[in-house]
């Protein structure tokens, strides 16, 4: 296994050099489940877990290894075996924010080092325009290429309609016109990958993701779902995250269909998304307007006079939502952490003087 059809470079290669003095080898993460990880090396494949010590100086779960990560590991070709130690720097990033019912819990990545990310969506319904600004705002803050693919031109009347309706939100990225199932437009799709390039996928369930990575396979590897006839909605089939070797060269990681889309960031993503509209707010009269009853209001007018649609304007509204609410619950999990912290060298402190 040459390293380089992997990905692996000079920037990595300078990040491994003191773990190799150590006699360490690199690997690539291909999967995870839960704390078992499967790696790819010069050595083949491994499975295993991180280290205690690597666990210890793990502050977040971001510092935990992720499909797609390069980690230093002490392996064994004889058993398969390997413990990792560290991962070294990542070049990307998809991340997406965890939460539970008692909150946000920090971000999580999903996987890392992309050189592409494909936001797929499926044409046996309406293009949902809200719905793909929001995967291509995660996918914004990601420094990976985006292109945007259409799926399921063969259940699709009007094709030509469709990518008007994806156009608006896509503005210049390229948009690939693809069947999963005929295989049309596929080639599209391959033209972005090559040898050491990684790719992902991401988009609703249901919307063809397995089924197009398996096309580009040439055969069956990863299991594809029924999508429910009522309401054209998939059933979560894929439900970890892998990263695949397509032939003749270059990579691809599926991931599950998000259930509850967890946005990250910071509100810098609302400028470089909506910079049009931030660019009318400087026009309403009032400083603090709230574009609601206010005279003067210049958004009003946009959406008035059809130059700015109304569901642009809400979406905005939507993720600015969000990402304040985010912001709180950052900020609380800092000062939690802070805390926790200061607790931690209060302890070593007892344990190393007894007071
Ligand atoms: N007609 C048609 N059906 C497709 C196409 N691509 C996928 N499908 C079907 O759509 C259903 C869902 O496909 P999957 O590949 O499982 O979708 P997914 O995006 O991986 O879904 P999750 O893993 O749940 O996120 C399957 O029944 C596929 O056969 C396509 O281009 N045309
Ligand atoms: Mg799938
Ligand atoms: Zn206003």
């Amino acid at each position: 296994m040459d390293l380089k059809n992997l990905g692996w470079n000079t920037s990595f290669a300078e990040a491994f050099a003191k773990y190799g003095e150590a006699g360490f080898i690199p690997a690539r993460i291909t999967s995870r489940q839960a704390n078992l990880f499967t790696a790819l090396s010069e050595i083949g494949e491994l499975k295993g877990k991180v280290t205690g010590r690597m666990r210890y100086e793990c502050a977040q779960g971001t510092d935990y290894p992720a499909v797609g990560d390069w980690v230093a590991v002490k392996g064994n070709a004889d058993t398969g075996l390997m413990q990792i130690r560290a991962v070294l720097p990542r070049r990307t990033q998809l991340l997406r924010a965890d939460f539970n019912k008692g909150g946000y819990l920090g971000d999580q990545v999903i996987s890392a080092n992309l050189d592409v990310l494909f936001v797929v969506i499926g044409l046996d319904t309406e293009v949902n325009g809200s719905n793909l600004l929001r995967f291509l705002a995660q996918a914004n803050v990601t420094g990976a290429r985006t292109a945007v693919v259409l799926n399921k031109i063969d259940l699709c009347g009007d094709v030509t309609a469709a990518e008007a309706a994806a156009r608006k939100v896509a503005k210049d990225l390229p948009i690939l016109k693809v069947s999963g199932t005929t295989g049309e437009g596929i080639g599209e799709i391959r033209k972005f990958l090559g040898p050491g390039i990684t790719g992902s996928l991401i988009g609703p369930s249901g919307v063809g993701k397995s089924t197009i990575i398996n096309s580009l396979l040439g055969e069956e590897l990863l299991a594809v779902g029924e999508v429910r006839e009522s309401d054209s909605k998939g059933r979560h089939t894929t439900t970890w995250r892998e990263l695949v070797i397509l032939p003749g060269g270059g990579m691809l990681i599926d991931n599950p269909g998000i259930r509850s889309f967890g946005i990250t960031g910071d509100e810098s993503l609302i400028a470089t998304e909506f910079c049009d509209i931030e660019l009318i707010i400087t026009q309403c009269k009032f400083r603090n307007c709230q574009h609601i009853t206010e005279p003067g209001c210049a958004i009003k007018e946009a959406i008035a006079c059809g130059t700015l649609p109304r569901e642009r304007f809400d979406s905005y509204l939507k993720l600015q939502a969000e990402l304040r609410i985010l912001g709180v619950a950052k900020q609380y999990r800092s000062r939690i952490r802070q805390e926790n912290l200061v607790a931690a060298k209060r302890r070593k402190k007892f344990e190393d003087t007894g007071r």
